[in-house]
């Protein structure tokens, strides 16, 4: 029996070169070793206020992306989160078993929520419950995903451990995949930061259906620092954000992408980093004009069905360990 994956990612905003490098590519090389569930979750979207009907179109468009990307759909299993209602459902449970002490720590809360508790929304806190919930109704092994992730993989594993002490072997205990280069991709405006779909400045992420002109002028506006040399310096993040771009985008090793740019400049540097970016996501551009919507919904109905078989048989058990049981059965 083949080990099981579990990703997603949030039908908001753009995708950037950050969740490509961080998380997608990661899931397209280990669907073929793994079973893999590759879910779009509106669920977790809603958690912050989106336009009814964009949402429904991005729902569909981020299918489109991990299909161009190499989700190969008659390998893994791509589906919509609210099409499967077992992953609220088990939200509700978990949400029984997890403390708010160990949910206030969580720092996605704290940076998505500005700090305000007061006026954030409820989803927002228990948002780690629901990613949960998805994760462990597949009995997951290994989830991919990038280094912003980690802490919300480690409650995962607490909450599964702690229901599994309670009320008897149930779930399956995950580990977090995050690679080692690329799993924390930084804005090119902000070097400190994460590239981010929500970040309101546009010059700092890299999206994967930016044209060529624009990928050019965003690395040319990035910031760099006041030394001269190219190398992979951890003192000198900005620099060492664009090589590793670089590197992830050619394929080179470390070594060959330091050697490529002895002697020559910053502004060398980034123009040639923005052809690797740009020849790199030219196929891939292509690609995303390959599926119809129809084609996609019929990948995505196929998906949710294969899906919610397996859900469902975690929550029958869940269930039944605690002793929930209507009278219909
Ligand atoms: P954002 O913070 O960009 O608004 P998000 O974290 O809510 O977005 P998702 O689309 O849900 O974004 O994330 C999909 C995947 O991309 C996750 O596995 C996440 O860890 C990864 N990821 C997001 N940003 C980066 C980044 N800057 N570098 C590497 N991986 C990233
Ligand atoms: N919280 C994740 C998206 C996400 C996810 C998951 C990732 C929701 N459920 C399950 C892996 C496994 C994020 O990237 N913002």
């Amino acid at each position: 029996m083949k080990k099981r994956i579990f990703s997603g990612a949030q039908p908001t905003g753009e995708l950037h070169i950050g969740n490509y490098l961080g998380a997608l590519k990661n899931w397209v090389a280990l669907q073929d070793e793994y079973e893999s569930f590759f879910c779009i979750v509106n669920l977790h979207a809603v958690t912050l206020p989106q336009k009814p009907e964009v949402l429904k179109q991005k729902s569909l468009d981020l299918a489109r992306i991990y299909l161009a990307s190499g989700i190969n759909p008659e390998k893994s299993t791509v589906f919509i989160q609210s099409d499967v209602s077992e992953h609220a459902e088990l939200a509700w449970i978990l949400s029984c078993v997890a403390r708010m002490g160990e949910l206030e720590r969580m720092t996605q809360f704290k940076d998505k929520g500005k700090g305000n508790a007061e006026r954030a929304g409820v989803g927002l806190f228990t948002y780690p419950i629901l990613m949960a919930a998805d994760i462990l109704l597949y009995q997951t092994d290994l989830v991919p995903v990038g280094q912003d992730q980690k802490q919300h993989l480690e409650l995962t594993r607490d909450l599964a451990t702690r229901f599994n002490r309670d009320f008897g072997e149930t779930f399956v205990v995950p580990e977090p995949f995050i690679p080692p280069i690329g799993a924390n991709i930084l804005s090119l405006q902000e070097p400190t930061k994460k590239m981010s779909k929500s970040d309101e400045n546009a010059n700092g992420s890299i999206f994967l259906l930016d044209d060529a002109d624009t990928i050019t002028k965003k690395f040319k506006k990035a910031v760099t620092d006041s030394g001269t040399e190219i190398t992979f310096d951890e003192s000198r993040p900005a620099i060492k954000n664009l090589l590793t771009i670089y590197q992830l985008m050619t394929g080179k090793t470390a070594e060959e992408c330091e050697a490529n740019f002895v002697g020559k400049g910053y502004g060398h540097f980034k123009t040639e980093t923005a052809e690797a970016v740009i020849e790199f996501l030219k196929p891939f551009q292509q690609r995303v004009k390959d599926y119809s919507d129809e084609d996609l919904r019929e990948i995505l109905k196929t998906g949710a069905a294969k899906a919610r078989a397996i859900a469902r048989e975690t929550l029958t058990d869940v269930y039944a360990k605690m002793g929930i049981v209507g009278a219909a059965n």
